[in-house]
């Protein structure tokens, strides 16, 4: 992914004039939409034709490598990128990386408090998995910037990092912890201006990259 703005947008709207007056409204100050189950499920894969920009499908694959490969192909006409788990393994996060024709990354830690009870403990080993797969980035939690940090270090990949806003994880940390990317949800898409919000924290992105 090219990075002009860092900021993502996780576009969780599943009505579908708001879905793409929000897509519209936020185009010219993100570096792609964000398209997870909500939006995916309520709309159809179609919809994704109508999101003008960069498209990350964040299905967060997680299957073994032979449905893995149906999912990818599925997806390769609507997505410029592709979310997938680690935790299934080298050979599934593989086969992501081989039948998506675009970038792949992979979870190694997510950023709500329940990943405390086994991504932390595992985060290890995923990221290993991830490196063995060749992925493009990762995935990391903006809600805990010393996990962000690590991640980093370990693996020097491009850092997605969703939590920021809603959660609670705040864009400087998030930044100088090593993120590449925000990945921001609620407080765009549920702001009255959706446009002007994006705008706001690319501003504030911009003084930390
Ligand atoms: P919000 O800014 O509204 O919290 O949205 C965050 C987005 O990132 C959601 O689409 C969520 O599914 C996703 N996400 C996350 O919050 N934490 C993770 O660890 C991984 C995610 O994909």
């Amino acid at each position: 992914m090219n990075r002009r703005t860092g900021l993502i947008h996780a576009l969780d709207v599943t009505d579908r004039e708001k879905a793409l007056a929000v897509a519209e409204a936020v185009e010219p100050h993100v570096d792609a939409v964000k398209v997870n189950y909500p939006l995916v499920l309520s709309q159809g894969l179609e919809f994704l034709d109508h999101v003008p920009g960069t498209v990350v499908a964040d299905l967060k694959v997680a299957d073994i490598p032979n449905t893995n490969r149906l999912i990818a192909e599925q997806v390769n006409r609507y997505a410029d990128a592709l979310i997938a788990h680690a935790f299934p393994g080298r050979d599934s996060l593989e086969s992501c990386v081989e039948h998506f024709d675009g970038d792949v990354y992979a979870v190694v830690e997510m950023s709500h408090p329940g990943a405390e009870q086994i991504f932390k403990r595992e985060r290890d080993d995923l990221i290993q998995t991830a490196l063995e797969a060749d992925v493009d980035g990762v995935i990391a939690p903006a809600t805990r910037p010393q996990s962000l940090r690590a991640i980093k270090e370990k693996t020097g990949l491009d850092l997605l990092s969703p939590g920021v806003g809603a959660q609670g994880g705040k864009i400087r940390e998030t930044l100088e912890a090593g993120a590449d990317y925000l990945i921001v949800g609620r407080a765009i898409y549920r702001a009255d201006d959706p446009g002007a919000e994006a705008a706001r924290i690319a501003s504030e992105i911009s003084n930390y990259l």
